[in-house]
C-alpha cells in the first residue's frame, strides 16, 4: 500500500481523488500548503510551476492539480482564470454571460502533477466535454458542478454522487492515467 500527499485546499477535489485512488490501492492524505497559483497560459504550465514550489517544501511524494472550465462561446473563458472568475461571479455570472447563447458546449480539464523528493515531476491530463446547463441544478460537488452536464448524461455534476462524477470527470481521467503509471513505475 502506498501513501502520497494531495496538495489542495479543496476538500471536494480531495474526496474525489481519495475515492478513485482507493480502487488502485493508493492512499492519499490532504495537505493544504500555501502555494500561490502563478499566472500562466495553460493548466499544465500552472501545475508544473506549483509542483516545483511544492518540491522545495516537501520530502514526500505528492500530487497537485489545476483544473478549469473552458466555454466555447466565450473563447475558452474562464479557462486558467476559473478560480478567480468563480470567486468574483460564480455560476450565476457564467449563466448570465450565456443567457442568449445557443451553443453551450464547454469542457473541463485537469492537469495533474506527480512529484517525488528526488526531483522528478510527471504531468497527466484529463478532459470531459459537455455543456453548460440553463440553470443551476443539484446540491453535490463544488465550484461549477451545478452548471456542467457531461456528454453522456442528463445530470449536472452536482446531481451526481462522487462515484458517478468519477465515471465522467476530467479529474478522474487524469487520476486514472496517473494511477496506472504510478503502479507500473513505483511498483505495487
Ligand atoms: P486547489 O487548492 O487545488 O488549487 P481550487 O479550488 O483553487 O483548489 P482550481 O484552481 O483547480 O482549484 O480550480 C479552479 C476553479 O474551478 C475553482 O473555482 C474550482 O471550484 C473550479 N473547479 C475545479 N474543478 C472542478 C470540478 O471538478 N467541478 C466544478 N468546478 C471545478
Amino acid at each position: 500500500m502506498h501513501t502520497i500527499l494531495f496538495i489542495t485546499g479543496n476538500r471536494g477535489k480531495f474526496l474525489e481523488a481519495q475515492r478513485l485512488l482507493q480502487g488502485f490501492g493508493i492512499m492519499v492524505e490532504q495537505a493544504d500548503l500555501d502555494i500561490v497559483e502563478p499566472q500562466a497560459e495553460t493548466l499544465e504550465e500552472v501545475v508544473e510551476k506549483c509542483a516545483k514550489e511544492a518540491l522545495k517544501m516537501l520530502e514526500k511524494s505528492f500530487i497537485i492539480e489545476d483544473s478549469g472550465l473552458f466555454i466555447k462561446a466565450l473563447n475558452g473563458f474562464p479557462g486558467v482564470y476559473s478560480s478567480y472568475v468563480y470567486e468574483k461571479i460564480g455560476c450565476e455570472g457564467i449563466l448570465k454571460l450565456l443567457s442568449d447563447v445557443r451553443d453551450r458546449s464547454a469542457y473541463f480539464m485537469t492537469a495533474l502533477a506527480y512529484g517525488e523528493p528526488n526531483g522528478e515531476i510527471k504531468i497527466f491530463t484529463g478532459r470531459i466535454d459537455g455543456e453548460i446547463a440553463v440553470e443551476k441544478r443539484g446540491a453535490g460537488g463544488f465550484g461549477y458542478d451545478p452548471i456542467f452536464i457531461p456528454l453522456g448524461s442528463n445530470l449536472t455534476f452536482a446531481e451526481m454522487s462522487i462515484e458517478e462524477k468519477n465515471l465522467f470527470s476530467h479529474r478522474a481521467k487524469a487520476l486514472r492515467e496517473f494511477a496506472s503509471w504510478f503502479l507500473e513505475h513505483v511498483g505495487k
